[in-house]
Parts: structure tokens; sequence; C-alpha cells
């Protein structure tokens, strides 16, 4: 399934360059946010925001993927849905159709007629992404399109996406928050077992072209499933990190009593905060953290599931925090994330919330460390 992961980095940089479009055209940038409402209203904002942007990504990945993948097709599930109401209170269902010229038509029926940014729009969905370097060849994965089901999360941090407040990365440093904390999360499970089987992370304001030609992205991938554990990022520069001390990166609306005791674990300078479930968990597998705690239900399947698969192929992993807390003497792996089972006393989108908040980590012993920590305390 090596040209599964080819083609999901193909459309995850398609989907970055849509994100950078809208971004870049500000009167279409203005058309695109739109409140959510009922059941799928994400509880943790006052005022979340669905932005059109999320709705085309997510679709663009459903299509692309299908038309490459046909069993995979009712198996492709994401944050958005792809209803959408324009500014006449019509309801218009987005898809991506055979041609650029189809898909303008539909995107000017949701963009109120605003013709020109529909085109602008379906020609970045319909054009080939530049070609990424990807360096999968000769890889091989032992999964066949019928056993796997797949997360799309096609803006992560969208209040930093629509704010935009622009950022200069530095090498080896959390950046707290900004467009850069803005991620397309594509990840990949096994239907049978739930397990994180391949991810793609495309970080799409990565730094600004010197030569000033706007915003160019980044990817990051990962694959765990048998014997085969590669990820893009290599793990021979944490090595050296080891014994400089446990650093840990949470939301920063994380409860009192984990930022106190995390802080009186780490020291005050290893305790950051971060914007972005997404973000935080990228800051683990390239090791700008060792640790993200989150002791609220407030991620998805489709926050976690693409870098949970890095995690793994680094040797790390995401753990449901509440269950890991009461079951210190059951086997970690059993502790670990699914991505295949709604929780079915809940509706909308909570059916699939990670209800027992999270740990993402890297190295087990910096995981037992941590839970040491926070036995009791919650
Ligand atoms: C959000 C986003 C938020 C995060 C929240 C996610 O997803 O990643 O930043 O909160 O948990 O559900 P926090 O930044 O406090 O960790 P989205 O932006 O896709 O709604
Ligand atoms: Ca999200
Ligand atoms: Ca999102």
């Amino acid at each position: 399934m090596a040209d599964l992961l080819r083609l999901l980095l193909q459309v995850a940089e398609k989907a970055a360059n849509v994100a950078r479009v809208c971004r870049q055209e500000a009167t279409l940038f203005q058309l695109l946010v739109q409140e959510k409402t009922g059941d799928d209203k994400n509880k943790k904002f006052v005022q979340d925001f669905k932005t059109l942007a999320d709705v085309v990504i997510q679709e663009m990945i459903r299509h692309d993927v299908g038309a490459q993948f046909p069993e995979m097709l009712d198996f492709i599930q994401g944050e958005e849905s792809n209803k959408f109401e324009n500014g006449l209170g019509e309801s218009v269902t987005v898809t991506v159709c055979s041609t650029e010229e189809q898909t303008a038509a539909l995107l000017a029926t949701v963009l109120d007629g605003n013709h020109a940014a529909a085109s602008l729009l379906a020609r970045t969905i319909h054009q080939n992404p530049a070609t990424i370097d990807t360096s999968t060849d000769g890889l091989t994965v032992p999964l066949s399109p019928s056993e796997l089901g797949i997360w799309i999360d096609p803006i992560d941090a969208t209040s930093q996406y629509i704010e935009g407040r622009e950022e200069v990365l530095e090498d080896s440093h959390l950046c707290p928050s900004g467009l850069h904390c803005a991620l397309v999360l594509i990840g990949v499970y096994l239907r049978s077992t739930g397990k994180p089987v391949m991810g793609v992370i495309n970080q799409p304001f990565n730094y600004r072209d010197p030569a000033g030609r706007g915003w160019r992205g980044k990817h990051f991938w990962g694959v765990s499933c048998g014997e085969v554990n590669i990820c893009s990022l290599n793990q021979s520069k944490f090595g050296s990190e080891k014994g400089r001390g446990l650093s840990v990166v949470l939301s920063s609306s994380e409860k009192q009593v984990v930022k106190d005791t995390l802080t009186s674990l780490c020291g005050p300078e290893k305790v950051m905060f971060a914007s972005g479930a997404g973000y935080k968990i990228l800051c683990v597998i390239q090791g700008l953290a060792d640790v993200y705690v989150l002791s609220e239900g407030s991620t998805f399947k489709w926050d976690s599931c693409a870098p949970h698969a890095l995690l793994r192929a680094l040797g790390g992993g995401v753990v449901d925090l509440t269950k890991s807390l009461q079951s210190s003497s059951v086997a970690q792996d059993q502790t670990e994330l699914t991505y295949h089972q709604p929780d079915t006393e809940c509706k909308g989108a909570d059916r699939w919330a990670n209800h027992g908040g999270l740990v993402a980590y890297r190295d087990c012993s910096q995981l037992q460390t941590i839970m040491k920590a926070l036995k009791g305390k919650l």
C-alpha cells in the first residue's frame, strides 16, 4: 500500500494549496467563515468556525482516494459534513465534480455567485500539486484497501488558521500559536482492530518563500504495521537529548491541577503551551516536547489518528489518559487509542471524541513517569 501513502501525500499537498489560496484571497476568506450549529458543534469554543476550505478539502480527499481505491469510499470519514449553507440560506451539498468547470459552478452557488472565487478554488482542487519528494521508493506495506479506514481533519487548529498570525519558526523550538499550528491530518487505521497504521501530516504554513512567492509547507508521514515501522523523521536526533529532563506540552486551557503537577515534575521551563491538538502531537513527533497530556475529552478521532501513526512508527504512541490511570497493571497496548468504534451513547461529533483525554509520547519510560505523577490527581 505504498501507493496509498503516495496518494495521501499528494492529496494532502493539494489540501495545503486550498488552505493557502483561501488565506491569500482576503475577500474569499471573508466569505468562507460560517458558524457551526446543532450536534456537530464543538463544545470547546463559544464560536467555532466551519470554513468552506474545510469542507472542500475533506471532499477532495474523499474524491481522490475513492477514485483510486473504491473499496475505501465508505470508510473515509472526517470532521466535516459536506452540507453547506450559503448567504441566502440555501443548503448546498459540496462535492468534487468530474471537471473543473462543473466544480466551479457548484462552488459558485455556495459562494453566492462569486465566480472569481469559485474558479480559483476549483482550479486548485483539480490541479495536480507539485511533485513532492516522498522518498517512499522500495517501501512495501502489507495491507490491502479493503481492510482500511481513513480519518480526515481537513484543517486542524481552525482558530489559528482564521486568525492568521504569522510567526517565524526556529528549528528545535516549539512556537505556541500562529498559522503554523494549522495542519492537514490524514490518518489510516485497520477496520478490524482500530489501530492506526499510516499517517500523513501537511503543515501548509511552514515558512514564507524567500523569493516572495507566498507560504511554503512541510509534510511528515509514517507507517506502522507489523514489522514495518518507518517515519519521514528519523529517530536518531532524539537519542542525544536523553537526560536533559522531561518536557511536556499542554493546551493553555488545561486543568490547573495538571499544570501544577507537571510543573513540579518537570520544572517550569519544561512545561510548554501550544495551540492545535495535531500541532501538539507533531511537537512530540519532532522531539520539541517529550509528552503531550490532555485531560479533557476535547479531541476527536480525526485529530489524533494521523499523528498517532507517526508516533507508533517511532516506537511511541497515544494512550487514553483515563484508562491508563485506572489500570496500571493492564498492558499498555490495551490503553492505546483506537479508531474504528463510535461511542454509541453519544450523538453527533461526540460519538468520535477521545473522551478519556490522552497522552502522546515517544518513549514508554517517559510515559510511565508522567502516569505515576498524575496518579490520584485527576
Ligand atoms: C481543535 C483544535 C484546537 C484544540 C481542540 C481540537 O480542532 O486542534 O486547537 O484545542 O482540541 O479539537 P487546543 O488548542 O486547546 O488543544 P479544530 O481546530 O479542527 O476544531
Ligand atoms: Ca481538529
Ligand atoms: Ca478541523
